[in-house]
């Protein structure tokens, strides 16, 4: 497939990736060849890409394309209720996806259902794809719980916030499968892979380094998924690499691929391409989507603090669900109704979130410690037992605003 190992870097003279990346300084422009099917104004565009990556994407039908929409749809209109939500001290915090709606629901559409995914705290998409409730996924930002679905029947693993760990579950997880024999049976309903997303930021971390490599000398089935928004939190993509992420891979020996983030179809192709290799016993592979960050880190930043707003208006021309539209008009004789259906469900789909939402019970304090492990533990029951002590020695005080936990006069 076409990768940085197979003869694709084009180093200085390929065709820029599809960002406004002058912006975004040397260690992160257009260096490497960046997988396109679909142009920003909605046209397919295949040559010159990988045969393998251009047949999975010719396969996907209209009522496939129409799938991926409303995907992204959903996606976003979810996003946009629950920051709606933090906004209103519904939730605690909101790491919104917007911009990246392609890069997610690609990936996870490539996956098949024994397939494992390690997400970070941002995939929203991904997880609904995989049949996650998305109010599973608001409960754990309300604080309720740490994240409410069922990990074995949607194949998501819970989010992670520790940034970069996640990547080492993952290859830990794909070397398990490897080892139960569900690689490279060529069943193509046993052989699994696993996805580890991952952020420009966290491809800093030692853990993904490592990841990298246990993934490679094993040749486990994973597929790195790295969302490169540009930013960590303040920190731009300049800051944490001088080459392209994807290129990172040759170095490890295996390959890795740039593919243009907002391109929902180029996105579910080279993924399907890299999966379909891990599942083959082939390998692990590194796939860059390169994409934008339109909102704020989460509801507690504020981004027009470190970048120009010029930046995000250039992205904003890139969106990937008009994008999406503009080609099912064009080339699929998609009208209005169908646009404005998913507009209907999203609205649905978002009253019925704020529902959910606001119905969740408060947990009863003392089960934050129900899940530490598996088994009991000492340590865990004896901060279970102090905190049932510290809570009687409450009891009587008026712990409510205003009241003895406000004395002393903090705010
Ligand atoms: C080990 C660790 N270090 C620092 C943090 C604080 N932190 C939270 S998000 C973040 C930036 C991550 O950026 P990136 O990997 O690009 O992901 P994005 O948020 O852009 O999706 C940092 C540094 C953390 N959660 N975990
Ligand atoms: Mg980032």
């Amino acid at each position: 497939m076409t990768s940085s190992t197979t003869g694709r870097t084009s180093a200085g003279a390929g065709p820029t990736p599809t960002g406004p990346e002058q912006g975004t300084g040397p260690g992160t422009g257009g260096a490497l060849h960046v997988v396109q099917l679909l142009t920003p104004d909605g046209r397919r565009a295949d040559a010159g890409e990988d045969p393998e990556v251009v047949a999975h994407a010719a396969a996907l039908t209209p009522e496939d394309l129409r799938g991926m929409y409303r995907d992204m749809a959903l996606a976003r209109r979810a996003d946009t209720e629950a920051t709606a939500l933090q906004r209103q001290g519904e939730l605690g915090l909101w790491a919104s996806l917007l911009g990246q709606e392609a890069a997610q629901v690609g990936s996870a559409r490539a996956t098949e259902p024994q397939d494992r995914v390690f997400p970070t705290y941002r995939e929203h998409a991904v997880a609904m794809v995989r049949g996650v409730d998305p109010a599973d996924i608001l409960s754990l930002f309300r604080g309720v719980d740490r994240g409410g679905w069922d990990v074995a029947a949607t194949g998501v693993s819970p989010y992670a916030l520790v940034i970069g760990t996640q990547t080492l579950h993952a290859t830990g997880y794909a070397m398990g499968v490897q080892r139960d024999g569900a690689v490279g049976t060529g069943d193509a309903g046993r052989d699994a892979c696993v996805l580890a997303y991952f952020g420009d930021g966290a491809s800093s971390q030692g853990d993904v380094s490592e990841a990298f490599v246990f993934a490679t000398a094993f040749q486990a089935p994973v597929v790195f998924v790295c969302q490169n928004n540009q930013w960590a939190i303040s920190v731009p993509a300049e800051r944490q690499t001088r080459v392209p992420i994807a290129q990172r891979a040759s170095g490890f020996g295996f390959p890795g691929v740039r593919v243009d983030g907002n391109d929902v179809i180029a996105c579910y192709a080279v993924v399907r391409a890299a999966a379909e290799r891990a599942r083959a016993g082939q390998g692990p592979t590194l796939v860059e989507a390169f994409t934008y960050r339109m909102g704020a880190h989460t509801t507690s930043d504020d981004p027009g603090r470190y970048r120009p707003s010029v930046e995000v208006e250039q992205w904003r021309a890139r969106d990937p669900l008009t994008r999406l539209e503009a080609h099912l008009r064009r080339d699929h004789g998609t009208g209005d109704d169908f646009f404005a259906e998913v507009a209907r469900d999203g609205d649905a789909l978002a009253a019925k979130l704020r529902r959910d939402v606001l119905e969740m019970p408060d947990p009863e304090p003392s089960t934050m410690f129900d899940h530490a492990y598996a088994a009991e533990h000492p340590q865990v029951e004896a901060e279970r037992a102090w905190y049932a002590r510290y809570v009687a020695g409450l009891e009587g005080e008026d712990v409510a605003e205003g009241g003895a936990g406000t004395q002393g006069g903090a705010a």
